[in-house]
């Protein structure tokens, strides 16, 4: 636990949520700022800030209860569409650091758009160019 961490006092019952789902690794509660109705995060309940953190182990239980999550809160509000997303990183709108998967119901005439309209700022850098960068970094 992180004494700080919003999210590990909703986890260790010291700040109020309103669960939805809970296992012995992972708790899904309704986001306190919907952006729909239904807007759930899923956290590990383990303090780990980013994806890049998240021990291979808690890999697989962690999506899996987005999977299950998911299903569940498609079902109940009645739609059949989801986004779902990871802010990682404070630049990509990250403000609580602890890794959390949003899952935001959607509908067709909700006015929101895709992953696609985050955002555009796609440099000077060749498709080539990326590949080979990143190849580079895989291959360090
Ligand atoms: P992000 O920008 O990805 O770090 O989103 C954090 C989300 O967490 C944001 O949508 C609002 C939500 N949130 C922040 N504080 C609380 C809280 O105390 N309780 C609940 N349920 N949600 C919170």
């Amino acid at each position: 636990m992180s004494e700080n961490c919003i999210f590990c006092q909703i986890v260790n019952d010291r700040l109020e949520s309103r669960t939805v789902y809970e296992d012995e690794l992972t708790l899904a509660f309704l986001d306190v700022n919907p952006l729909a109705p239904g807007h759930t995060v899923v956290i590990p309940k383990a303090h780990i800030e980013r994806l890049e953190d998240l021990p291979t182990e808690q890999m697989g239980p962690l999506f899996e209860a987005v999977r299950r999550v998911t299903d569940k809160v498609q079902q109940a509000m009645k739609v059949d569409a989801t986004t779902i997303g990871i802010n990682n990183g404070r630049a990509a709108g990250q403000a609580v650091p602890h890794l959390h998967v949003h899952i935001i119901p959607r509908r067709a005439d909700d006015g929101g758009g895709s992953l696609h309209s985050i955002v555009h700022s796609n440099g000077p850098l060749s498709l080539d160019e990326v590949q080979r960068l990143i190849q580079q970094v895989f291959g360090a």
